[in-house]
């Protein structure tokens, strides 16, 4: 591995070091014209900068959503400002001075707390990946999407910080005939899931904390429930209320919307985890490369079970797979950085990524997934995504 780095880093430096080389003779660094800008109370990136969420106009702006650059993002964490958005009734401007979470239900003492009273009591970090169920969906016909911010933008990754859900049940004594709670947000629609109870004692967070700071107004400011691996849906936003139940609430939630239509007409309820899934993020749909030679191919890697262990590059379509490399650390339940080495030799090329998981799923081919759930589930699709590499460098999604 090590030889084979060495060797087509070689590469790399005899194809553009002469350019780096002949520019340095010529051109001396430019001598700073100016005092810099003095500090400020909050920061901002570069002006040079163009990353940006991606979201279409719908007629209803307030029922949409927009998609994380994943192109234009490194490594493992998405800042707060690109974390993608889906809410069904707009962003709530809510004072967390006015803010309180409710528990009732088959509690034997119903709670109230403020937001204060939720920062007193003792809180947890993690990296965890947030994934809508929904990504992806464009891709079940077959390359809908020309680019991966919008085949798989619907996927970021945060530093989570709050308080276990369990800490705050256990303080309200659940009753034994509960079995679900029903999570509410404080939105118009009062987007409400159910979770089954013992998921809810294992690692369910109320958070208040994002990346460092308080959670983002479209992310859910100033409380929000994280579900760690399950879909995006009931990781509840602007969370007001948690109501112990002895079976699910059968909101619209999860009986209209969220459920994944089969091909005999049945549909899955409940599909909360979300699969191991793997994307090529640079170069992607959209790119051109601008000659042969060297390329890092880079990606994400994730799986709602736990850590990723290995991830695979095929540059033939499928034919011929090789490993990876991981970025550490891989954390369970977050995404993972993978890079390999390539060398385009200017010919048509197909490239995509395979991911396995520490329990040993592997992420399907589309033609292997939709003979199993058909081309209707909506949500759920994990497959192999494929990007197309034509002999002048171009690169279209290759789902098609
Ligand atoms: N209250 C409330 N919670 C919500 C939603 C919403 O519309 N209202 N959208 C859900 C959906 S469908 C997803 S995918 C995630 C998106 O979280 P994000 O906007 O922070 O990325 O929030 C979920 N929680
Ligand atoms: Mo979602």
């Amino acid at each position: 591995m090590a030889a084979r780095s060495r060797r087509w880093f070689l590469g790399l430096a005899s194809t553009i070091g002469y350019a780096i080389a002949a520019c340095r003779s010529k051109t001396p660094p430019p001598e700073p014209s100016a005092l810099g800008a003095p500090v400020g109370p909050y920061g901002s990136r570069s002006r040079f900068e163009r990353a940006v969420r991606f979201f279409s106009r719908a007629a209803v702006p307030e029922e949409t959503s927009s998609k994380t650059p994943l192109h234009e993002t490194f490594g493992m964490l998405t800042p707060s400002s690109l974390h993608f958005e889906r809410h069904h009734s707009g962003v709530p401007d809510l004072d967390p001075a006015a803010h309180t979470l409710t528990i009732h239900g088959l509690v034997d003492r119903p709670l109230v707390f403020s937001v204060d009273e939720l920062k007193r009591l003792p809180s947890v970090s993690r990296l965890l990946f947030l994934e809508c169920s929904g990504n992806g969906n464009t891709e079940w016909k077959g390359g809908a999407e020309p680019t991966v911010q919008r085949t798989h933008g619907l996927t970021s990754c945060s530093e989570w910080t709050g308080v276990p859900l369990s800490t705050l049940l256990n303080e309200a004594r659940v009753q034994p005939a509960a079995k679900w709670i029903l999570a509410e947000g404080g939105d118009a629609c009062r987007l409400g899931r159910s979770v089954p109870l013992a998921k809810a004692m294992d690692d369910v967070l109320v958070a208040y904390g994002q990346n460092g700071e308080s959670i983002r107004p479209e992310q859910g400011y100033p409380l929000r429930l994280i579900v760690p691996g399950w879909e995006g849906n009931v990781n509840v936003k602007w969370l007001r209320r948690i109501k112990l139940l002895d079976q699910p609430a059968m909101t619209r939630w999860e009986t209209s919307k969220y459920t994944d239509l089969l091909t005999d007409g049945t549909a899955r309820q409940f599909t909360f985890e979300m699969d191991a899934k793997s994307v090529i993020t640079r170069p992607s749909g959209g790119d051109a490369l601008p000659a042969p030679g060297p390329y890092e191919v880079t990606g994400l890697a994730w799986s709602g079970r736990g850590k990723i262990t290995r991830v695979e590059i095929s540059a033939d379509g499928g034919r011929t797979w090789s490993d990876a490399e991981l970025q550490l650390p891989v954390l369970p339940i977050a995404h993972t950085r993978f890079r390999w080495n390539w060398t385009w030799s200017g010919g048509e090329a197909t490239l995509a990524s395979r991911c396995t998981d520490e329990t040993g799923y592997v992420q399907p081919s589309r033609q292997a997934l939709t003979a199993v759930r058909g081309v209707n589930s909506n949500y759920h699709n994990n497959a192999i995504q494929n990007w197309k590499v034509a002999a002048n460098g171009t690169i279209t999604n290759g789902n098609a």
